[in-house]
């Protein structure tokens, strides 16, 4: 079973325990006195880093969210100057404000040896090749695994996602063994490839698969596995916590949560109490060694449980099971984030519809699809073109936006249904949960 660092990986329950109680400690002072944002926040809360001896004192902290990132953007939750910032990436955004997340080199370097540990578990070393299929950029899929998958001595091919021909012509011609990338994408490279002629499971020597970035199912694992004979894996993380972090292991019974670096709590929404070990609730994560953006009780919105009993590979860290869904109203197209709010935001603008939609998500094939239906409420023209004119122009905004394509659908007004509480926005036909 191999390991890339055992000493660790395998490391008692107890030894863990007592390098998070240190290290909550010292991040807690570090924030404190380094940030202006978590001083004022600690000292409104009445909590002084004093207060915090060890991870029990966690649920003294108050919690932090996504809407801190955006108030303080672009960098006013940073911890160090900006000449030790050695990288940003940035979220979408909803409203054209996107979150930004910077790190230093030692945040680099944390990000990769997360990922290295997480690579090796399912085997993968110097002997394999290793397509990375999530974009690069912003986004933190690309740049995230092509650290890992270098500092393992892979062969890494950074080809990015799309330009689906070209990439089962190198997966093949290369001799590709792994492939990372969302999980839809690779159900529809496996379509594309035998509509090519080209069997991913007999004529190429792919064997695995890095998965994530959006919800799947273990039913969507058992089909991936059964039509291209690889072995399909598990990975989790978000870009403020860095990006993609945790994988699982050969084992496949949940991702391993490094607890030197991260320390998470699974809280009962309502009553922001830890649930019981294995049970269902909202992840709050606190980064134990980030340096640029360390996070404090970080509302990630997600809904997920974690497992603590040593893994049978032998590794003593938490393990994160398949994710449950989201607390909030962020849903994930296609590998994207995608927030009503952006599109309400287009479709404000203009003037010929009304602020009325639904937005609906299906599977086209293996391939997330999505479409508004926008209410037309003042369209002076009778004209078939001008319909078609205003959905390209109305499309292109929401492209540029939200960098993906949504198809749009005219319906008449009053068609959409009103709500009297929370707007139901989202029509998600995709099935995720088995
Ligand atoms: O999606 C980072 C990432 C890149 C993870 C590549 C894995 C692979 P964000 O764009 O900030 O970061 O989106 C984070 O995506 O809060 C979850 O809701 C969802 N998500 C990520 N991985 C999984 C997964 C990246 N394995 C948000 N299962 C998270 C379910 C996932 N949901």
């Amino acid at each position: 079973m191999p390991y890339w660092n055992p000493e660790i990986e395998t490391m008692d329950q107890k030894g863990l325990r007592q390098i998070q109680n240190e290290k909550l400690v010292k991040i807690v002072k570090y924030v404190y006195d380094c940030s202006p944002f978590y001083k004022k926040r600690f000292d409104e809360f009445g909590v002084k880093p004093e207060d915090i001896k060890s991870i029990d004192d966690i649920g003294k902290l108050p919690f932090t969210f996504k809407k801190d990132l955006r108030d303080t953007y672009p960098t006013g939750m940073f911890c160090v100057p900006d000449k030790e910032i050695v990288r940003f990436h940035a979220s979408s955004g909803t409203t054209g404000k996107p979150t930004v997340v910077g790190y230093t080199q030692n945040d680099l370097d944390a990000w990769a040896e997360s990922l290295a540990r997480g690579m090796t578990s399912i085997n993968l070393g110097t002997d394999d090749k290793i397509q990375v299929s999530y974009g690069y950029g912003l986004f933190t899929g690309g740049l995230g695994i092509h650290y890992g998958s270098e500092k393992i001595g892979a062969a890494t091919l950074p080809i990015s996602s799309g330009n689906t021909e070209r990439q089962i012509t190198l997966m093949k011609d290369l001799d590709v063994t792994a492939i990372c990338c969302t999980p839809s994408y690779f159900s529809y490279l496996i379509e594309a490839a035998d509509h090519m002629g080209c069997s991913i499971k007999d004529q190429t020597k792919l064997r695995v698969g890095v998965f994530g970035a959006e919800p799947w199912s273990e039913s969507l694992r058992k089909r991936i596995e059964e039509r291209s004979g690889i072995k399909a894996y598990d990975v989790f993380g978000t870009s403020e916590l860095s990006g993609p972090l945790f994988t699982e292991c050969t084992e496949q019974k949940g991702m391993h949560i490094w607890a030197d670096l991260f320390l998470f709590e699974i809280l009962d929404p309502e009553t922001n109490e830890p649930v019981k070990d294995g049970e269902v609730g909202e992840m709050v994560v606190t980064t134990l060694a980030k340096e640029a953006l360390p996070l404090i009780r970080y509302r990630v919105g997600d809904l997920a449980s974690v497992e603590t009993a040593v893994c049978p590979c032998g590794r003593t860290h938490p393990r994160l099971m398949r994710l449950k869904g989201r607390s909030d109203d962020m849903i994930i197209v296609r590998g994207l984030n995608v927030f009503p709010g952006q599109v309400e935001y287009v479709l404000v603008k203009f003037p010929e519809v009304s602020s009325h939609f639904m937005i609906v998500i299906d599977r086209v094939g293996e391939l997330d699809s999505m479409t508004v239906q926008v209410e037309l409420i003042d369209m002076a023209s009778d004209k078939l073109d001008d319909y078609y004119k205003l959905k390209s122009k109305i499309e292109h905004e929401l492209q540029s936006i939200l960098n993906l394509h949504a198809e749009v659908e005219f319906v008449s007004r009053g068609t959409i249904p009103r709500s009297e509480g929370k707007a139901k926005r989202v029509t998600d036909n995709r099935k995720y949960q088995d």
